[in-house]
This record gives structure tokens, sequence and C-alpha cells, in this order.
């Protein structure tokens, strides 16, 4: 045998020893946790046998990681958000430790079958949507580039309501991901904190200052459940630590002997609702209590627990900003500014100056919205009665702060109100932020540019030395490698895999965009991705597909901004022109695919999901555009939903209202599998586009200028749209007509009547029927390119090879380079 042929024979023998490892392991754990054999175990065992394998693998690194940072004196970063949406884990891990092939191998030896095994994991849907999705791709990206870091979250036992759709209505069911454990997390309850709510302040003379007791409080326990954050091929192995409200009694004991036995338990269930649910509001504010105790507990647990942390590692923490970075993943986590003033000066003995300087130093700030209905101002009223220790300081902050704006702007007062943490009655979050952190960023250029220039333009005006973007990003690992393993290789075929781990090398793929044999089998892998949606669709929906029609998807929360609106209005018109026989018509088969939940208190979202299905029945049932339309609501949208959609998408919808969408990432994760965008300039569209030139994109609209000028005139004009353009206004006027609401002919009056009247003078908030003529065009423009397959292919590629930019591994680079400075473990 000469060399290379041993090579592979060890190889090949080291394959086989790992394959019979797993092969043992499963059956082993099956044998010692259930008492059953592969042949008897249910599909439930089976995964858990798997991702119990997979987990042991793990283990070792997430301890020597542990270790390392124990021992050395690395920076950490504490990632605070209110959300982490993971989705599955089995899958990514196997992936991250680079046993994607062995264990499919070994597991279809056993008679199993790898992507089935996978479906019986629920999905940590523990978020609403960009926001808690980033943050996950956010600790991929961490742990990939071996940086050190900390998610810290709610362990919610119930995430983000599971969508069923009744009637053509979002009917929203409880998520119990938890009910059959969680093969990820690991208790430690060795780190469980008190929190302490409500209770009076007393004020005492000690060592010649003023001190402050909390007495008569309310406490909860928080009880800390680690999560291993695996990084692709990377030694480090970070920690999600998320936490669980628990009761500090068992049950009330006196009540209990007097037989009182549900009053004996309410204090306890009243203690563990704080972990209970995620909000499911998103982009949405309302001052709910239970909220901001949810706010505060975790953040009040993360701050006590760095500290400590800090302590036992000997660190003075004068020098907490060379150990420690914070970030604040929008405002949720705030309330972790004046807990950590409070336990630096009332439990640490620091004075007011040291420990502001310092949090100065360690906290840093990302705005992830412009919408002003997110924006977070607490009554200063319920902070009193729930913190109120922490309200005190809240209170200094806001005296210090105007202090120094009066120095700057003098008789301003309005403009000092504007900017203080503390106005009419409320807490202003983002004011709490811009006042003390060190860095404060937008999530793609333009949006930066209107926080700059709009939002925050007089905490501009103060400190522009603050301001930074860092566009968002996606990890490609799950959202290409995961999502898309055929495209994977096909990639990695022609350019090698060194993409994987640095994105930016998909450029080389442009030379491939105009080699017909690659474009060709580009051409293939999509559509045995689309013929796979399409079984997944006939499963779910019972709808028949064509997996050779254009697959128009949009897929996002339900929003108004978002415009699912404007797409039904497309679709609408498609209907008709076919339906009325217009010459002009064009015939060009097309799937309009859409995924959306809605917040359960929006009713004008939940209005728009039921017009998409009302508009689906008709379509779809109407033989007349039988194989040319089809509409599809898919159900349940969710991460592992998402991973699904993704690879087979041709045409990727990005059409909010310009200057609303802060960045958007759903258009990066399309874009990577080469789908072609449609879409505003808005957001990271705007990147997307000056990236792939515009033959390469199908950009429309009016501009975030043209819509911010629009709103300051107090006039919208789609008024005079409605009534002059014959297209736009037979297309509104089919929401009031019958023709998708044949039993109520007023279901959907209240969607025509924003659109037409509008409220308080200002009708069709978010720009529909200004935009309408343009997006017609440029779908237009969409359908006549698809229909030739060599230019189409051509440009996918193209948006495939630019896509690198897009990497979350960028996105935490810049976060590194301009904000936190960690070092590589
Ligand atoms: C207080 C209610 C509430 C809940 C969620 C307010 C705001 C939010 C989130 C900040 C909304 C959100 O997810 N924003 C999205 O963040 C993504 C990641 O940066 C961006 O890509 C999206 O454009 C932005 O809408």
């Amino acid at each position: 045998m000469n060399n290379s042929n041993t090579n592979k024979a060890k190889k090949q023998q080291s394959k086989e020893t790992i394959k019979k490892q797993i092969k043992s392991s499963i059956s082993g754990k099956l044998r010692r946790y259930f008492a059953k054999t592969v042949e008897t175990a249910t599909d439930e065992q089976i995964y858990k046998a798997c991702a119990m394998t997979v987990r042991d693998e793990i283990m070792d690194k997430w301890a020597k990681s542990r270790e390392n940072l124990e021992s050395g004196n690395q920076k950490e970063l504490y990632y605070l958000s209110f959300e982490f949406l993971i989705g599955r884990s089995l899958a990514n891990n196997i992936m991250n430790i680079l046993k994607t092939e062995v264990y499919s191998e070994a597991l279809s030896e056993m008679g199993l079958d790898l992507s089935k095994i996978e479906e019986v994991e629920n999905d940590a849907g523990l978020g609403n949507g960009g926001l808690g999705r980033l943050a996950a791709c956010f600790l991929d990206s961490l742990s990939t580039l071996e940086l050190p870091a900390f998610g810290c979250g709610i362990r919610y036992e119930y995430g983000l309501f599971k969508q069923k759709i009744i009637d053509g209505y979002q009917v929203e069911m409880p998520d119990p991901w938890l009910e059959s454990g969680n093969a990820w997390e690991i208790e430690r309850p060795e780190d469980s904190v008190e929190i302490h709510y409500n209770g009076r302040i007393e004020e005492y003379y000690e060592d010649n200052r003023m001190k402050f007791r909390h007495v008569d409080y309310n406490t909860v326990i928080g009880e800390p459940y680690d999560m291993p954050i695996s990084g692709y091929d990377s030694k480090l192995v970070n920690t999600l630590r998320l936490w669980r409200a628990r009761s500090p009694q068992v049950i009330n004991m006196a009540e209990f002997n007097r037989g009182d036995y549900a009053m004996a338990v309410k204090d306890k269930e009243l203690a563990e609702v704080v972990s209970q649910i995620l909000y499911p509001e998103d982009n949405h504010y309302e001052g709910k209590l239970l909220r901001l105790k949810q706010q505060y507990f975790f953040v009040s647990a993360t701050i006590q627990w760095i500290l400590a942390k800090q302590k036992r590692r000997g660190h003075n923490l004068c020098d907490l900003p060379k150990y420690v970075q914070i970030h604040i993943n929008d405002t949720h986590p705030t309330i972790a500014i004046p807990e950590f003033m409070r336990i630096m000066m009332d439990d640490e003995g620091f004075g007011w100056d040291e420990a502001w300087d310092i949090a100065q130093k360690i906290f840093a700030y990302t705005n992830h919205t412009i919408m002003c209905e997110a924006l977070e101002r607490w009554p200063v009223s319920m902070v009193e009665t729930l913190l109120p220790r922490v309200a005190m300081i809240v209170k200094e902050i806001d005296r210090r702060q105007r202090l120094f704006l009066g120095e700057k702007f003098g008789g301003d007062a309005a403009k000092i109100d504007y900017m203080s943490v503390i106005s009419n009655g409320n807490v202003n979050m983002a004011n709490l932020c811009l006042t003390t952190c060190h860095s404060i960023n937008g999530v793609a250029e333009l949006h930066t540019e209107i926080l700059k220039k709009e939002t925050f333009r007089d905490y501009y005006s103060v400190y522009p030395e603050k301001f930074k973007n860092v566009t968002n990003g996606v990890t490609p690992r799950r959202w290409i490698l995961k999502a898309n393993p055929k495209l994977a290789g096909l990639i990695s075929d022609a350019i090698g895999d060194s993409w994987i781990k640095n994105a930016e090398d998909l450029k080389n793929l442009e030379k491939f965009a105009k080699d017909e044999a690659f474009k060709e089998k580009f051409a293939e892998i999509k559509c045995e991705n689309k013929k796979k949606l399409a079984k997944y669709i006939q499963k779910a929906n019972g709808i028949t597909i064509d997996p050779n029609s254009l697959f128009d998807v949009q897929i996002k929360r339900l929003h108004e901004y978002k415009r699912q609106l404007l797409k039904v209005f497309h679709i609408i018109y498609r209907y008709k022109m076919i339906t009325e026989n217009k010459e002009q018509a064009s015939l060009l088969p097309e799937t309009f695919i859409f995924g959306a939940k809605a917040a359960p208190g929006y009713h004008t979202a939940k209005l728009i999901i039921k017009l998409i299905n009302n508009v689906a029945e008709v379509v779809n049932n109407d033989p007349r555009v039988n194989d040319i339309l089809k509409v599809v609501f898919v159900e349940n949208y969710s991460v592992s939903i998402a991973e699904k959609i993704v690879a087979a998408a041709n045409l990727s919808e990005q059409i909010s209202t310009a200057g609303k969408e802060a960045s958007g990432t759903g258009n990066m994760k399309l874009m990577l599998n080469g789908a072609l965008t449609i879409g505003t300039m808005d957001g990271a569209n705007v990147e997307i586009s000056r990236l792939v030139g515009s033959e390469n994109i199908y950009i429309f609209g009016l501009t975030a200028e043209e819509t911010s000028n629009i709103y300051a005139s107090g006039r919208s004009g789609s008024g005079e749209v409605y009534s002059q353009n014959a297209v736009v206004k037979m297309v509104v006027d089919s929401l009031i007509d019958g023709t998708f609401s044949k039993n109520n002919q007023d279901l959907f009056q209240e969607l025509y009547r924003e659109l037409v009247f509008g409220r308080n003078g200002f009708s069709d908030q978010y720009l529909l029927l200004r935009d309408f003529a343009a997006y017609l065009d440029a779908s237009h423009s969409a359908a006549k390119d698809f229909v030739n397959p060599g230019l189409w292919n051509q440009k996918a590629i193209i948006n495939v090879s630019k896509a690198g930019y897009f990497s979350s591994d960028r996105s935490i680079e810049d976060y590194n380079r301009q904000i936190w400075k960690l070092e590589k473990l």
C-alpha cells in the first residue's frame, strides 16, 4: 500500500472505532436510563440517548473551558438578554463537533435516521423574533471565535406560544417545552441567589456615612441552569446561564396544618410565576408589573453572580473593567445599571463616584428598534414599590444627569426633560442606558444614522464618541451548513470549506456565477430543497404546490410596519389579473409562502393573518388559477421551521416601510441560501443592495428620508393614490366587496378604513398605497428574471458570494474590536 492509501485506511479505521463508540453509548444509555433496546425504545427515548451521548462529548471541553476561565485573568463578556431564541440543539451540536457524518452513519447502522430523531427535540423558543435569534447567533459566534462569554437570561417554563390556525384565525397554545426534560441543561443549585422585592428602606449612620438597609422585603430565589454553547470546530464551550425563580418556602406549613391547602401553596406559586412565561409582545411595550419583576429578577441574579465570582478569583472590584463587560441587549436588562450601583455601594462599601465610574466602563447598550411604541418607560411609582432602593438610585442618577444637562443646555427645560432619566413620572430606560453606557450602537448602518440624527439626536450631540454601528449577522453554520447541507457541500467542493469559519471566503464563489456546470448543480439543489418543502407543506397544510413555481417567501413576526398586507395586495392583484383574463396577466406559476406569529393582543396583526388565510382559501380553490397561484400560511413559524423554508426560497420579501426595520436578519438568512431580495431601502437591505449591486436585487419604494418627510408633513397622500390609481382602488376595495369574506362582508372593514380614512387625519400609516405601484413593478421584474433560469441562478450565486459580510462572526469581531476588547482564549 502506498502512503495515501495507508492514511485512508487509518482514517477509515478510526471512523469505524468512533462509530462503534457512538453505537455502544446510545444502546448503553437506552439500557441504563430506560431499560430499553433500540428495537423497543420510543422516539423520545432514542432522542434522549443520542442527546446524552453528544452531551458527554461536549462535557469535557466545557469543564476545561470553565477551569481555564476560573484560573485565568481573562476579560469575560456577559450578554444580558431577555430572550434567547436557540431552537434545537442536537444536530447543531453534532455539527459543531464535526461529527455529522459519523453520527448519521452510526445511527443508520442501528436502523435509525438522524434527520428524524432531530425532529423529536422541542425548540427552545425563548424569544419572540429578531432580537432573540440574534442573541442565539451571537452565542454561536462567540464560542466559534473562542471569545469567553456568558449569555444570561431567564429559563422560561413556557416559551413563545405555539400557533394553531383554526378557521383561518391564529389560536395560541402554551409551549411546555420542558415537559419531557431538557437534555442540554445542568442545574446549579449551589449558585442560587436571593432577589428581594418590595419592603422599605431604613437609613442609618455608620462609619461616618449614611447607609441603607432593605427590610420587610419579599424573597424570590434565583436558581441557575447552565447550557453549554459549543462553537464550530472550537476548543471553547461557553455557557448560557438561565435563571429559574423558586420560592424560598416549600409550602406554608401553618396553613397546611390548618387544612388550607390552596393557601399553603399560593405564596410559592406567586414567587415561581416570575420565570413562568415569555411575554409575547414584540416591538410593543406595556408597563406590566410582572415584566418588571422578570427584568429585575434575572439582572439582579446575574450581577450578584458576576461580583461574587470576581471576588472569589481574588480580583479587586476597582479593577472590574479589566475583567468584565456587560452588554445590555435592548433596554430590557437596563435595571442592571442601578442594581450594580446598589450592590457596589450598599454591600461592597463603594462611594457613588467610584461605583459610577466603574459602571460607565463596563456597560454597553444596543438599540434594536426605533418604533416609539416599543420604548420602555416604567412608572416611577411602580419602581418605588417593587424596588425601593433601586428607585432611590435611579432618582440620584437622574438628579446628577439633570445638573450636567443644565450646565450644557441652560434654560432649555423641554430638551432636558426629553433627555432625562425621569420625566413625566416615568423612568426612561433608553435614557438611562444613554447616560451610563460607554457604547451605544445601532444594528445596521441606516439604523445607526437614524439613531444619531433623529431618535437619540440630543444624546449624540453630547456624547458623539459613544455612538457606533455594528451591522447584524447570522451564523452560517446553522443557516447554511445545517439548514442547507447540499448547498454547503456544493460550495465546499467549489471553493473549499474555509467559508464555514471565514464567511468572507464566499466571495470566491463569484467566479462560478457564470459557470454553466456549477449553475446547473446550484439549480438542482434549490429544486431538491423546494421539493422537500413542498412535501412538508403537503403534509402540514394539505396544499399541493409546484416545486417549479417561484417560491416567494415572507417569514417574520406579523407587524403592520413589516407590511405583510402589501404582499397580500400583490397576490390579490395577480389573482384578479388572471381571473379577469387581462391580456397582460403573467402566467408564471408562483407560490406565496408566509410564516408569522402575531402578538396575542395585536388585533390588526391577527386580522391580517385571517386575511392571508382567506385569500389562500379562495385562490387555492379557484380552478382558474390552480396551476398558477398558490398561497400557503405555514403554521407555528419558529426557528426549526425557518430552517426548512430558507433553503427552498427563491425570493425574499423585505418590504418594511423605509426607516422602520432596524436591520432585519431574515433577509441575511435567505440571501445566504441563494434567494434574491425584493425590498425597500430599509435596515440592512441598504447594505445588501450595495454589496450585490442594483442588478442583483429588486429595490423599490420610498426612502427613509422620504417617509420621514411624509410623516413630518402630517399627510400620507394615500387618499389621492386610492382615488386616482384604478389598480390600487380595485385591490383595496376587494377587502370589502366580499371576495375574501363571503360570509361576513365586514370582516376586513377595519383594514380598509385604516388605508382609506385612517385615524387623526393620517391614513395608511405604513404607506402601503404610496409604495404599491413601485412594488408591483419590482415584483414584475423579479418574475421576468425568474423565467430565465440562467440569469436567475447567476444572480442567486452572486448573492451567496456577497453574503459573507452578514456572518455573525463578522458582527462579533466588530463588537469586540470597537466595544468589548476581549482576548481569544
Ligand atoms: C417592550 C416590548 C419589546 C419587545 C421586543 C420591544 C422591543 C423588542 C425587540 C427589540 C424587537 C426586535 O426584535 N427588534 C428586532 O431586532 C432585530 C435584531 O437586531 C432586528 O434585525 C430587527 O430589525 C428588529 O425589529
